[in-house]
């Protein structure tokens, strides 16, 4: 480091406590800075757009500040780190994110009130990074503003895609995907790091030599690519701690290949150069079944690849033993989409550094932990060992290694069982199918020290069913973790009214660091005042809502109405089909009463919201039935605004945070063991939705915790499920054969595209619509008698709200950190006081 005078160091704390001050001016002053340099915009001339670019510039410079101390106390402390590896993180906008966690809200609306700008008119001109999927990548974006605010060592790494998740826009009722290029406008937040970066290899082969009696290896690749690191400050609420987000991008490496300019090939080079900068310029949009194509393999190496050398230049920086890496370094796989990241530090310990196998492999276990996200047997990853050999060759070797000794131990153990060649295939790392592939979760499993599903029921299972034989061989392994949400964005950003009423009653915000302190409220469940304004809160997110429905859909929906909502990826097992199957239920029932009867009905605004995968059919199909549906009703005189059916267009993160508030009842209505979690459901019932749903998931600990009463739930329970699917073909019953003829003859939309949605239904019910048809529909009829009873709607809806103090991410990570991580959190002082004290 540079030597200065005691004198010009402390000039230096003095400049910059100035220059982060909380003072309006100074964030006049910021703004107007880089308006008018890093902009070069004029600042009697500069519209909403270089106003929001401005002012995320002048909220970076105070993140860069956080960021830079938080790095070097990290450094210093030299506590262990965990590093949180997934190809997916779904951020969403982070200008009032970054506002609430610094708690400049307020400041930077005056300030900017002053120079002609609302602050929540900027908020609107930030593009939403979409680049996840959904529950997985939003969980993990969750994860890191919980570890950033409980003051943890932690860093994120992942992807950065050039194009997140497609744009989806309905066209005359079709979903049609449009390319998400979010990076055409600057992004303001990211760092570009051009001085970090690795080189990542591919293809080629292995050779091997003897060295002292050992065989070496040595991987020799045919290909380079470059990662380079952008790095996204992620700040905590109410600390100084500023962690951060590492997304690689690829680009070619500056190495020609000498031989093809030789050969006067120059096209084929350029082109090579140009393969290397497509391996992060899109995310897949599968959220479910893995796509097997040889570039998302390439993503995932190259991420992995590039992270594996950052962590390990990390910690060599101080020079030490490599028995201390477990001790310096957790890696947590957010689910299998990392997992070569074993394979991965292996071949380095190993080729690298030379260590001796089996000490490599004490390291490495040590190190990794998986998450597992689903029970889906096809959502399960498997590469093919003939792409894995051309792309992988040496991890290919080690993970024949791996599972060399691995299947000696199982063989061992199981030696006298007649069973254990069975035992030994299912447990194999390797699945002797046609084509041969590599079984990822058995690779994370056996690689990692701790295993947990992400609800209590979904670690049940993986225990019981899926990874069974697992859990008889590694008992100690498997935990639970149940997901939860960060209230910062959830409730503080997207719900105001709802912030405010909590800041009033609680006479602080200390609920947004501890959100089971809401529950002291319950005091108030009797307090008709307290009740009044929960339920004006409700009110006002619901008009908030139907405004934006008018601007996007162009359809008006009453708002005296109840609001129920389902919003998620669109797919079989979540069963929006069913929702649908409700939805007509209720028009013809409408239909068919005395105009007086209709009257006293209860009305309803039916919403869904979500993506279908590209090549995913029957979700395509869903979200047309869905629009056709509304076609339909929504045009009916009969009906008015008695029902009306809202397909509510491009479901991210930005449009969940005015979605969410507004319901009052929320669909979770999973088929019973196929959810892991959920996270949706936490949201909505933190934001004073009532469940409608199963007992699957995240939602039966939820349902735990506000009360049986307060929900409705319906339909099998996991433990009759099995029995269930064995009667798939039965009828579906009168009343929903009805719904079914009225869709294969055509009152919903074009019976040649839709009936073969009913007729999977009738013939092969895989998730059950039919057996839980009627507990779903008399479930329903309770939901609209309770929602007459107002006060006892209200009262149900506060209690759910007041006691999801669980769910809160904040409790997920200190449990990770607890009981997987061994990890211990490191205070940032505030910059203030550091300066104050020199
Ligand atoms: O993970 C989801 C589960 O379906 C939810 O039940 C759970 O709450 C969340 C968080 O734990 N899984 C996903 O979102 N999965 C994916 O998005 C995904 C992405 C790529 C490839 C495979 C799956």
């Amino acid at each position: 480091s540079v030597m200065r005078g005691e004198e010009a160091n402390e000039k230096l704390w003095e400049l910059m406590a100035e220059y982060i001050d909380s003072e309006k001016s100074t964030i006049q002053k910021s703004i107007v800075a880089h308006v008018e340099y890093t902009l070069a915009r004029t600042r009697f001339n500069f519209d909403k757009n270089s106003c929001f670019k401005a002012t995320a510039l002048s909220i970076r410079d105070r993140l860069i500040e956080s960021w830079n101390d938080t790095q070097q106390l990290f450094t210093a402390e030299d506590k262990k780190r965990v590093y949180y590896m997934s190809i997916e993180f779904l951020i969403g906008r982070s200008m009032q994110n970054a506002l609430v966690n610094l708690g400049l809200e307020d400041k930077y609306r005056e300030a900017l009130e002053e120079v002609g700008y609302k602050l929540e008119e900027l908020y609107d001109e930030e593009v939403d990074p979409g680049l996840g999927n959904g529950g997985l990548g939003r969980l993990a974006s969750c994860f890191l503003d919980s570890l950033a605010t409980l003051d943890y060592p932690a860093w994120g790494y992942g992807i950065r895609y050039d194009y997140g998740i497609f744009r989806q826009m309905i066209v005359k009722g079709y979903q049609v995907e449009m390319p998400d290029y979010w990076l055409a406008q600057m992004n303001p937040w990211e760092i570009e790091r051009s001085d970090v970066s690795y080189d990542v290899y591919f293809g080629g082969r292995v050779e091997k030599r003897w060295e002292n009696g050992v065989e070496k290896s040595n991987w020799i690749p045919s290909e380079t690519v470059k990662a380079v690191a952008y790095d996204n400050p992620i700040p905590g609420y109410d600390t100084f701690n500023t962690i951060n987000l590492r997304l690689w991008k690829s680009i070619p490496t500056n190495e020609f290949d000498f031989q093809s300019f030789n050969q006067g090939d120059y096209f084929r080079a350029i082109e090579t150069r140009q393969k290397a900068e497509y391996i992060t310029s899109v995310l897949y949009p599968n959220d479910s079944t893995p796509s097997g194509k040889e570039l998302r393999l390439r993503q995932q190496y190259f991420f992995c690849c590039a992270t594996i050398q950052d962590v390990i230049r990390r910690f060599l920086k101080k020079s030490r033993d490599w028995e201390e890496f477990p001790d310096k370094v957790a890696i947590q796989l957010n689910d299998t989409h990392p997992a070569i990241s074993i394979p991965e530090l292996l071949r380095v310990l190993v080729d690298k550094y030379g260590l001796e196998w089996q000490r490599a492999w004490n390291i490495c276990y040590k190190v990794f932990s998986y998450t597992n996200h689903t029970v889906m047997p096809e959502a399960l990853e498997k590469w093919s060992i003939e792409l894995f050999e051309r792309l992988l060759p040496r991890h290919l070797e080690i993970i024949y290694l791996i599972n060399f000794h691995f299947m000696n131990q199982v063989g061992q153990r199981y030696a006298n069982d007649p069973k254990k060649f069975d035992i030994m295939g299912y447990m194999s790392l390797i699945e002797e199918s046609r084509p041969k592939t590599v079984r990822m979760a058995n690779l994370c499993i056996v690689g990692s020290h701790a295993v947990n599903g992400v609800a209590a029921l979904h670690s049940n299972l993986l225990k019981t069913q899926l990874f069974a034989r697992f859990h008889e061989y590694f008992p100690n392994k498997f935990q639970n973790k149940t997901n939860g949400v960060t209230p910062r964005r959830w409730i503080k950003c997207s719900n105001k009214p709802l912030s405010d009423l909590y800041q009033k009653y609680l006479e602080s915000n200390s609920w947004l660091s501890d959100l089971t302190e809401t529950k002291s409220l319950m005091r108030f469940i009797d307090n008709e005042e307290f009740k009044e304004e929960f339920r004006l809160a409700k009110q006002q997110n619901k008009e908030r809502l139907a405004r934006w429905i008018e601007k996007e859909c162009g359809i008006r929906v009453p708002t005296d109405a109840m609001f129920d909502i389902m919003v998620k990826r669109i797919h079989e097992y979540k069963r929006q089909n069913l929702f649908a199957l409700y939805m007509i239920h209720r028009y013809f029932t409408l239909k068919a009463m005395s105009v007086d009867d209709r009257a006293k009905q209860v009305k309803r605004v039916f919403m869904v919201g979500g993506k279908a995968a590209p090549g995913y059919i029957a979700a395509k199909k869903i979200i047309k039935l869905i629009n056709s549906i509304g076609d339909v009703v929504n045009n009916d005189p009969d009906i008015g605004d008695l029902m009306k059916v809202v397909f509510l267009p491009n479901y991210c993160v930005s449009s969940a945070q005015i979605i969410i508030p507004a319901a009052d009842l929320t669909e979770q209505i999973s088929t019973a063991g196929t959810e892991a979690s959920g996270t949706s459901n936490m949201k909505f019932v933190m934001n004073g939705a009532i469940i409608m749903g199963t007992m699957d998931g995240a939602n039966v600990e939820i349902v735990e915790d506000v009360g049986i009463q307060n929900s409705f739930i319906f339909g099998a329970r996991v433990h009759e499920v099995d029995k269930l699917r064995q009667h798939s073909g039965q009828p579906a019953g009168t009343r929903l054969q009805k719904l079914f003829d009225a869709v294969k003859n055509g009152t919903f939309g074009n019976p040649k595209e839709l009936s073969s949605l009913i007729e999977s239904l009738e013939h092969n019910d895989v998730y059950l619509v039919k057996s839980d048809f009627y507990s779903y529909i008399e479930k329903q009829a309770e939901a609209d008698a309770t929602y007459k009873n107002q006060d006892q709607w209200l009262r149900m809806s506060i209690t759910g709200a007041l006691n999801m103090g669980r769910f809160s991410s904040d409790r997920t990570i200190k449990e990770y950190a607890d009981e997987i991580w061994d990890l211990e959190s490191v205070e940032i002082p505030k910059p203030s006081l550091n300066a104050m004290s020199r």
